[in-house]
């Protein structure tokens, strides 16, 4: 999925006007080489184009069997829309591979310049992916993008498909997204007559896995890319969600009642908020505080305020890295303090779902697989057979990316309950060991942790901030993000700025002015 934060509430400097203005100076608008319809017999490798209409200002409504509305006025999302030529496609690279991808171009005609910037913007997806949603690709239209998302080679939610389906799961792993891009930047040059100046890469969850993948596989695709909350390692955090549903329903005893998440979330708070220097509700860096959550545990019987001695051990147990129990090496990282109002995600009533969907559908091969016997030794070996590579996005060696000239801007919340935020950290860590260090690293690839948010947005921090314009800039304008203006939205209204930093930095208190205002910070080494 894309966060849909990108708009510029938080004050407007790293807005994208800025960025628009330097890189039209660079860039003649095109114009139309050929008619939206004649499109459709456009012959291209693998691909069939099944779809190539003008749709007029505003007038774009979602199909009766859309996927992808948001709540309320399905069609919302496009009324404020420019026309756009819109380009459905099929691609079979394999004889199994069955790849919906659609292409929406700012329209142009013969003689006429057009809305387009000069660029793609290729968005990702979240989950097992299944859908191509017209909201993201709308908001890619909206700031001149010729905007491209696929369903990557299956429809729904679930892992399913890929049982029986080998070629499908490596669609879905990595080549689904590489085939849209060469033919959407095919489909831009047969429309404008021109080939993208610069293509972008936006995603967030699955879509973060799917940013850093094409990075390390087909380096050459993008010029920039926005990882966030990145399912890097896809096989990691599955695993984790198998470790906490065995923990928390071990027995009925075990089981934290949601009811007492915030609970465990104000003890976590009262442990950790002032101790990074400034008692402002969020924990700016939660690795450097030591919570153990035995300082609930009940002084007499269970109570609504209290953990009982069990429930003490499975918060232990969310907290922790999943480890394989002979070796001891770490599987994947726990849960961070602060996390703790989103662990319905995976110590709710049911495990998480789309993490036991790699269990049954992938590596067991059985809908009706049981977590409760998966063995964190001997299954995690299975486990790593069964992706072989293909999904996992772990390789750190970025040199061909960086050597072509691309940027990466990676971020994640520290409150995440569904992806450890300290996945990101580990595999930025690594890359920085493999390449050389950070000299080697910064000019081209920079980590940015948020403070309080949860999974690609939401939580109590400031987890809006347009990313976009974060990366262009460091292309277009060779100006690297030194920091990301973020605001808080409640009610509406923005209530906190502050800046997002590059890691290991973080936002430091100046010591005067008011905590809600990005000017009073400075990113500083911790
Ligand atoms: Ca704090």
């Amino acid at each position: 999925m894309k966060s849909l934060k990108s708009s510029c509430t938080a004050g407007g400097t790293a807005c994208g006007l800025a960025t628009g203005v330097l890189f039209a100076a660079l860039f003649t608008p095109a114009q139309a080489a050929t008619t939206c319809e004649s499109l459709v017999s456009l012959t291209l490798p693998d691909t069939t184009i099944t779809l190539a209409q003008l749709v007029a200002a505003g007038a774009f409504t979602v199909p009766a069997n859309g996927r992808g509305g948001r709540g309320g006025d399905p069609n919302a999302a496009f009324k404020e829309l420019p026309a756009f030529c819109r380009v459905a496609a099929t691609l079979k690279p394999t004889s199994d591979s069955d790849i919906k991808f659609e292409i929406w171009l700012p329209a142009a005609s013969p003689g006429q310049t057009s809305g387009w910037n000069g660029k793609l913007e290729a968005n990702g997806n979240g989950g097992w992916t299944g859908s191509i949603t017209p909201a993201t690709l709308a908001a890619g239209v909206q700031r001149g993008y010729a905007a491209a998302m696929t369903d990557t080679g299956h429809e729904g939610g679930s892992a399913s498909f890929a049982l029986g389906h080998p070629e499908k799961l490596i669609d879905f792993g990595y080549r689904a997204v590489h085939e849209m891009t060469v033919k959407s930047k095919a489909i831009i040059a047969a429309y404008y007559g021109d080939a993208p100046k610069l293509s972008y890469w936006n995603g967030c969850s699955a879509g973060g896995r799917q940013a850093l993948k094409e990075a390390q596989r087909y380096p050459e695709d993008f010029n920039g890319i926005i990882a966030g909350s990145p399912g890097i390692n896809w096989t990691g955090r599955s695993a984790q969600a198998v470790w906490i549903a065995q923990a928390n329903h071990k027995d009925e005893a075990s089981t934290i009642p949601p009811a007492k998440f915030p609970v465990i979330h104000n003890a976590a708070l009262e442990a950790c908020d002032a101790a990074d220097g400034l008692k402002d509700g969020i924990i700016e860096d939660p690795t450097r505080c030591k919570f153990d959550p035995q300082v609930l545990e009940c002084k007499g019987p269970d109570g609504p305020a209290c953990l009982t001695a069990p429930q003490v051990e499975t918060a232990r147990r969310i907290y922790a890295s999943v480890t394989n129990p002979r070796t001891k090496e770490e599987i994947f990282p726990g849960h961070e303090p602060g996390s703790e109002l989103g662990w319905n995600t995976m110590a709710g009533p049911q495990p998480l779902g789309l993490g036991l969907d790699l269990f049954k559908f992938i590596v067991f091969k059985d809908p009706n697989w049981d977590y409760r016997t998966f063995n964190f030794d001997s299954d995690m070996a299975l486990t790593a057979k069964a992706d072989n590579g293909v999904m996992n996005a772990l390789d750190p060696n970025l040199k061909a990316f960086i050597a072509h000239g691309g940027k990466i801007v990676q971020y994640h919340g520290w409150s995440d309950p569904q992806i450890s935020p300290l996945s990101s950290v580990r595999y930025y860590n690594t890359v920085l060991d493999t390449l050389g260090g950070a000299s080697k690293v910064t000019d081209s690839y920079r980590l940015f942790m948020v403070p309080g948010m949860a999974h690609c947005g939401g939580g109590e921090g400031t987890s809006n901030f347009d990313m976009l314009s974060a990366v262009e800039q460091w292309v277009e304008a060779k100006k690297a993000p030194d920091q990301i203006l973020a605001s808080r939205v409640r009610d509406g209204k923005v209530d906190r700025t502050r800046p997002l930093c590059p890691y290991p930095q973080v936002a430091k208190y100046k010591g005067t002015g008011s905590i809600d205002d990005a000017a009073n910070f400075s990113c500083k080494l911790p």
